[in-house]
C-alpha cells in the first residue's frame, strides 16, 4: 500500500519498535519509509562493537528475526559461547553464530574507518533490507542506568547481566551533548515530503529518550511542525516485553499509557501531536485527550504480522489527519 501522501520516519528501539517498523515496510515503499534506530544501547563486548536496536531492526526488516525473544537471529547455533564459556570467557550476552558475523563485520569496519551508518547500509542491504535503516547518531551515545545503591550501570549490564533487576532512579545518555543526529537524519527531518514521524512502541526512558535528546533533532521537528504520533508501549499496564512497566513504578509514575503520553508531552516540547494506545486502555482515552493530546484505540498488540501491517496503517491514517 502506498496512498500514503509523502514520507513516513520511525523511531525504533527494542523488539516492540522493530514489530511497528516491520508493519510500516510492508505497508511503505523504500523511498517513503526511513527508519531512526536507537543506539545508546550499543557497547563494546569481547572487543566487538555491538549494536543491538541496529541489529533487531535489522533482523526483522530482513526477516531473519527469532521470533521467540525478537533479538538475534533464527536457527541460531551457539558453538561460539560454549566454546568461549569453556576458555572462561563472559557468555551472560548470548551472541549466536551467525548474529557474531554481523558483530565482527561491523567492528572490522568501523576498525578501518568505516560510520556505523555506513556500516549499517551495507549489513541490511547484504541482508536484503530495502528501507532505509539509520542510527541516531554516528558518534557514540552510551545509556547509564542510575540505581537506589547509588550505583551506575552501563545499559546492557543493567538490562542483560543484571536481568532488569536493580531499583532504577534515572538515566544519563554518555556522549549525548557532543553527538551529532547521522546523516540523512536531519535530512529526512528536512524533507519536504516528510509527512509523519511514527515513535514506535519502544522504551520511552533508554530507547526513545535517547533519540529526540540529540541536539537539533527536536528544533528541527518543532520547526517544521510535521506531525509526530507514538504508539503506547504499555498495554493494561504493563509493557509488551522489557521493563518499562518497572522502571514507571520505581520513576513513580502509573505504568499507564496516560504516564507515557504526559512523558512524551514533558519531554519533547510539544513536538508531539498523537497517541496510539490499545484497545485494553480504552477507559484512559479522556484522560489522554484531557492532556490536550489528540489518540486514537486500536489494537495494538502485534502477534501475527498482519497485526504489525494493520497497527501501521491505523497509525499513519490517523496521524497524516492530524
Ligand atoms: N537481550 C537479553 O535479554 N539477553 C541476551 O542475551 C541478549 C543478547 C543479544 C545479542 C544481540 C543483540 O542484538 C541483542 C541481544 N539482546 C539480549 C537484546 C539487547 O539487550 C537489546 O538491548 C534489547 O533488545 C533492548 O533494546
Amino acid at each position: 500500500m502506498t496512498g500514503v501522501p509523502g514520507k513516513i520516519l520511525a523511531v525504533s528501539g527494542g523488539v516492540g519498535g522493530a514489530k511497528l517498523a516491520l508493519g510500516l515496510a510492508h505497508a511503505l515503499d523504500p523511498v517513503q519509509f526511513t527508519v531512526i534506530a536507537n543506539t545508546a544501547d550499543d557497547f563494546v563486548h569481547h572487543g566487538l562493537q555491538i549494536s543491538p536496536d541496529l541489529d533487531t531492526v535489522m533482523y526483522t526488516l530482513a526477516g531473519l528475526s527469532n521470533q521467540q525473544v525478537g533479538w538475534g537471529q533464527e536457527g541460531e547455533s551457539w558453538n561460539f559461547l560454549d566454546a568461549l564459556a569453556r576458555l572462561g570467557g563472559q557468555d551472560w550476552f548470548r551472541l549466536g553464530d551467525r548474529d557474531l558475523a554481523t558483530h565482527i563485520l561491523r567492528s572490522d569496519l568501523l576498525g578501518r574507518g568505516a560510520t556505523l551508518s555506513e556500516v549499517t547500509r551495507k549489513l541490511s542491504l547484504a541482508l536484503g533490507v530495502s528501507h532505509p535503516i539509520l542510527p541516531m547518531s554516528d558518534d557514540r551515545v552510551s545509556t547509564i542506568v542510575h540505581t537506589a545503591t547509588g550505583e551506575e550501570l552501563a545499559f546492557q549490564h543493567y538490562f542483560v547481566r543484571d536481568r532488569c533487576e536493580p531499583e532504577v532512579t534515572g538515566f544519563h545518555f554518555d556522549g549525548i551533548d557532543t553527538a551529532t543526529p547521522a546523516p540523512g537524519f536531519l535530512e529526512a527531518l528536512a524533507d519536504d515530503d516528510l509527512a509523519l514521524i511514527v515513535i514506535c512502541p519502544s522504551n520511552p526512558f533508554v530507547s526513545v529518550d535517547p533519540v529526540f535528546s540529540l541536539p537539533g533533532v527536536l528544533d528541527h521537528i518543532i520547526a517544521r511542525g510535521v506531525p509526530m504520533v507514538a504508539v503506547s508501549p504499555i498495554v493494561g499496564g504493563l509493557a509488551i516485553k522489557g521493563p518499562a512497566a518497572k522502571m514507571m513504578a520505581e520513576l513513580g509514575m502509573p505504568s499507564t499509557p496516560v504516564s507515557v503520553a504526559r512523558h512524551y508531552l514533558d519531554g519533547y516540547r510539544g513536538a508531539l501531536t498523537g497517541f496510539v494506545m490499545d484497545d485494553q486502555d480504552r477507559h484512559l482515552l479522556n484522560d489522554v485527550e484531557a492532556l490536550g493530546l489528540p489518540a486514537i484505540v486500536t489494537n495494538t498488540v502485534m502477534i501475527t504480522l498482519q497485526d504489525r501491517i494493520t497497527l501501521a496503517k491505523a497509525v499513519m491514517g490517523f496521524g497524516i489527519n492530524l
